[in-house]
């Protein structure tokens, strides 16, 4: 076996993000770039002579050439396997599972999630640790500063692997276990939801239609909701995984799933309607004529998941992000159980899983998940609400107005501003957190200011501190304004305001959200200067 020590320069720019490193592919294909990168992770990585690496992705274009790199680049640094999704295939929470299932010392996986792909969409790199979970922030923040100083990267000068082929192979030493990336995922999901009384709604009429977006979940979905549980053929749609997600934007929301919505609002809508993103993390509930925003799903599934028997002895606590609307809070009150807020990003969940002090966790962007692996699961969401669906035998509409009824309804949007240029958004946010201390006291509008900050998590299980997470301005009615930056973007910074005010269970609650919603939008406008400052006269995005 020849390993190869080549020399490389740095690149300044491999600083992972809220979710590994998302860069276009035009950056990714530089030469040495992954190389750099996936060396960069393996050297501060202690421990990975003979260990098992887990490998795949979302299918998008230039997986199959990173793979191949990532291959031999892992057998040259001496892992003693890896485990990769036939085609070079495998969904996130699939990866997340199988890490955990085989026990590997961690996994690779290559997603840019919801952003486009092709040769001028996006590409991405992601480390997972042996819980099946990102990598936290001093495993991330060491990868950076590796990157900016490394001079060599291993490789193994060895033929490629054949990626179609499921069985074992090998990468000189190496061995390389090409897997079916659905099968241990579907056996995963059958022990946690009653798949009897889903199939026999499903026998009994009942009718989706899950919109696979042309990426990742296509696959899991056709064997799972059509194969196993015996929806009609056709109830998926664009379940066939492309590499540019058949020209599309694989994020499953009111806009780049309007397809679907459209359908859901019609007179020829199924009973339930439901999306996943590019690396089917991501989750998109509509019912008939009733969309369920993602916070109110999390505090929903919190509230009904006993109905499915992997949770049928309670569960443990909740946790959702800061920007996450406090509807789950209220669940967890109810059921007198543990309530944690964290920063956005999917990572801040894992020692708070670990630790078994929360059971379902979530977040507005479109995530949902439990401590059935570690990260979130969009097909899981969907299963979760089906199994609900079939114990209850109540419309999506029924059990969300039932839940408003109960708990009261936190009425909640997002504005995104997409690829505004950087140096006013990064000044926007400086001049804002400046401006915070005088807020409290002050009205706004009209509405007293409670408090105004700058989210600073201490993580309970290990100490840890994480600033600057989001400005947040709460008023004493309970509404609430959130602004940061996206940290996934790949161009210029993507801002986001997210907006929040509560009406209690005897409350309004058939208001239109944007009209509800509309006297914070105006003081977000004028406490940030959100308009003058990008120049954009609405939101690209609003959710
Ligand atoms: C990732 C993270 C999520 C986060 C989302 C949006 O999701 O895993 O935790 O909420 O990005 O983050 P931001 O607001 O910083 O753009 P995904 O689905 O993109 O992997």
């Amino acid at each position: 076996m020849t390993i190869l020590t080549i020399e490389t320069k740095p690149f300044a720019d491999q600083k992972p993000g809220t979710s590994g490193l998302r860069k276009r592919v035009t950056v990714f294909s530089q030469p040495n770039y992954v190389e750099n990168f996936v060396q960069s992770i393996f050297d501060c990585l202690e421990g990975i002579k003979g260990k098992t690496l887990v490998l795949g992705g979302d299918g998008r274009f230039y997986n199959d050439v990173a793979i191949q790199k990532i291959i031999k680049i892992a057998s040259a640094n001496g892992f003693g396997a890896v485990l990769v999704g036939q085609g070079g295939i495998l969904s996130t929470p699939a990866a997340s599972h199988v890490i955990r299932h085989h026990k590997a010392f961690g996994g690779l996986i290559l997603s840019a999630s919801h952003n486009p792909g092709g040769p001028d969409g996006d590409f991405g790199i992601k480390y997972n640790v042996s819980n099946g979970g990102p990598a936290p922030e001093k495993i991330t923040d060491a990868v950076f500063a590796r990157s900016k100083e490394i001079d060599r990267y291993l490789i193994v000068d060895a033929p490629d692997v054949d990626l179609s082929r499921i069985g074992t192979q090998h990468s000189a030493g190496m061995v390389v276990e090409v897997i079916d990336p659905v099968a241990d995922y579907a056996a995963l999901m059958e022990t946690l939801f009653d798949f009897d009384k889903i199939r026999a709604m499903f026998a009994a009429g009942f009718t989706m239609r899950f919109d696979a977006m042309h990426a990742v979940t296509g696959p899991y979905a056709h064997k799972i909701l059509e194969g196993i549980l015996g929806a009609p053929q056709g109830t998926v749609v664009n379940g066939t995984p492309s590499p540019d997600f058949g020209g599309g934007h694989p994020d499953p929301n009111l806009v780049y799933a309007k397809d679907l919505y459209d359908l859901m609002m019609s007179e020829n809508a199924p009973d339930f309607g439901a999306a996943s993103d590019g690396d089917g993390d991501r989750n998109l509930i509509i019912g008939r004529n009733r969309f369920v925003t993602p916070s109110d799903s999390l505090a929903i599934l919190a509230a009904n998941a006993p109905h499915a028997p992997g949770y049928a002895a309670g569960i443990a606590g909740i946790a959702r992000s800061m920007p996450t609307s406090a509807a789950a809070d209220r669940v967890a009150e109810k059921l007198g159980i543990e309530m944690h807020e964290t920063p956005t990003g999917w990572k801040f969940f894992g020692n708070l899983l670990d630790a078994g002090r929360v059971t379902i966790c979530g977040e507005e962007s479109a995530g949902t998940g439990s401590n059935h692996v570690r990260e979130k699961d969009g097909l899981w969401a969907v299963l979760l609400w089906l199994n609900v669906l079939a114990a209850r035998q109540q419309s999506v509409d029924m059990i969300v107005q039932d839940h408003w009824a109960t708990y009261g309804r936190n009425y909640y949007t997002r504005h995104d501003y997409e690829e505004v240029e950087a140096a006013p958004a990064n000044a926007l946010m400086d001049d804002l957190r400046a401006k915070l201390p005088s807020l409290v006291g002050q009205s706004l509008e009209g509405r007293p200011v409670a408090y105004a900050d700058d989210f600073t998590y201490h993580d309970p299980v290990d100490g840890s501190t994480s600033g600057k997470q989001g400005v947040r301005i709460g008023f004493v009615d309970g509404s609430r304004i959130v602004v940061r930056l996206s940290g996934t973007g790949t161009v210029g910074a993507t801002l986001r305001l997210y907006l929040e005010r509560y009406e209690p269970p005897h409350g309004q609650h058939d208001l239109d959200t944007q009209s509800a919603l509309s006297p914070l939008i105006s003081i977000a406008d004028s406490v940030a200067g959100i308009k003058a400052r990008t120049g954009r006269d609405a939101p690209s995005v609003i959710t």
